[in-house]
């Protein structure tokens, strides 16, 4: 992704960049009126936070280095920015100062350091170096294959590999299923994906899903149920309003998508469920519903039409591969499963820490648990999480953490 830093030094081929501010230091002492409320909650589901990012030249940096972090497996540092970028998504407007972000929590040291260049010099030399840094280079290259998570990555970087090219003409390696579907359709699947084509697969599904069972219930999640207007694929609940009815519904769906001849690729998961060992204390734990990771071929003129017709038509071949995550929860986690694939990943790690370090509950996608109490506390609705919580309800598209 490009950020939009002013270019401020001049730089040949021959010599060091010179670091020549392109404000006053006054950024950094005197100050407009704080941006930053004392009200600020170091948790982001007593944040609100939309789509509307005012501090993005800050965000993603952070988001950048908390992304490097990950790869050099610091998880501190990784959570740390992570969290710093989150609280400034949350800002109602852009922080032109280091006095405007007194007082705001999780802007840790090296955080205020990255801001203070970025108000400086209008860019971060922090990042620079790690974007020119030849393991960051190939492992994020590597890890935007489908199927191919920082341990494959790791591994293919020791070898020596550095180039997707490199990797396909290496005899020696194995790739699953999964990663030989992830290179196949690499050009689509790393293409984002518009609100328009979500809309698109989510009538699809919808008119596959009631096909089978007119009464299933089909539920846009993750990022376009939060509002915003591209994603890297396109997440659903369905269910059934009557308990257990759901099962084999998935398989069916899945059976007619490849009958229309639109399923690429599918893998699925059958349910590991077992409500004795809930919940689980760890977020990035995957949770238990059956679920299947897709690829579906969406037609352009499946479509509205104004998208289908910006195209040039020479360019376009008529369709697109699409990753879609499908989740089949029974009726009686639904709310749960909502809340969980509703995300952000940000707001829902917060979620948890504040469900368990504030209130002595358990928080996952599949249930509540009240540690004092000694019981699971039942929801039909995200509403009766949130107040069970003792948090006032956050809409969808104000959890953009
Ligand atoms: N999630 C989860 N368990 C998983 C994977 C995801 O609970 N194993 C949650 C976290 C966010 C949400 O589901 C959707 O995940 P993504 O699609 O990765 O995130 P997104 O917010 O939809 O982002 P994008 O727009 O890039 O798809
Ligand atoms: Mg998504």
């Amino acid at each position: 992704s490009m950020r939009e830093g002013r270019p401020v030094t001049v730089e040949t081929s021959h010599c060091i960049p010179v670091r020549e501010p392109v404000v006053s230091l006054s950024v950094v002492t005197e100050c407009s009126p704080p941006t930053a409320d004392a009200n600020v909650s170091q948790y982001a589901c007593l944040r609100r936070t939309t789509t509307e990012n005012h501090n993005k030249i800050f965000t993603d940096v952070l988001e950048e280095l908390a992304e490097n972090s990950e790869f050099n497996e610091s998880k501190g540092p990784c959570l740390a920015f992570r969290r710093a970028a989150s609280v400034l998504k949350s800002l109602p407007s852009a922080v032109h100062c280091l006095g405007a972000i007194q007082g705001l929590p999780c802007l840790g040291e090296h955080t205020k350091a990255v801001m203070e260049e970025i108000l400086i010099f209008g860019r971060s030399f922090k990042v620079e170096e790690v974007q020119s840094d030849e393991r960051y280079q190939a492992l994020k290259l590597f890890t935007s294959v489908f199927g191919v998570g920082p341990k494959t990555a790791e591994k293919w970087y020791r070898r020596g590999l550095r180039s997707l090219k490199e990797i396909l003409a290496e005899p020696n390696i194995q790739l699953n299923r999964m990663q030989r579907a992830g290179f196949l359709y690499y050009r689509d699947i790393s293409k984002a994906v518009s609100k328009t084509e979500a809309k698109a697969l989510r009538s699809i599904i919808e008119e596959t899903a009631h096909w089978i069972a007119p009464d299933s219930i089909l539920a846009l999640t993750g990022g376009f149920r939060r509002g915003k207007e591209y994603g890297h694929d396109v997440d659903f609940l369905l269910t059934m309003p009557e308990m257990g009815k759901e099962e084999g519904l998935l398989l069916r769906v899945i059976d007619r998508l490849r009958d229309q001849g639109i399923l690429l690729y599918c893998e699925h998961q059958g349910s590991t469920v077992d409500m004795s060992k809930l919940p689980s204390r760890r977020f990035e734990a995957m949770d238990h519903f059956e679920k299947c990771f897709l690829i579906l071929r969406l037609e352009e003129g499946q479509m509205e039409r104004d998208e289908g017709l910006q195209k040039d038509p020479g360019e376009s071949r008529g369709w697109r591969a699409v990753r879609v995550d499908l989740v089949a929860p029974p009726v009686d986690r639904y709310a749960f499963a909502l809340l969980g694939w509703t995300g952000s990943r940000q707001f829902e790690r917060d979620l948890r820490r504040f469900a368990r370090k504030e209130r002595g509950m358990c928080l996952d996608n599949h249930a509540l648990y009240d540690k004092t109490k000694k019981l699971f506390l039942p929801a039909t609705s995200e509403e009766d999480i949130f107040a069970h919580l003792g948090l006032e309800y956050v809409e969808p598209w104000q959890r953009n953490a």
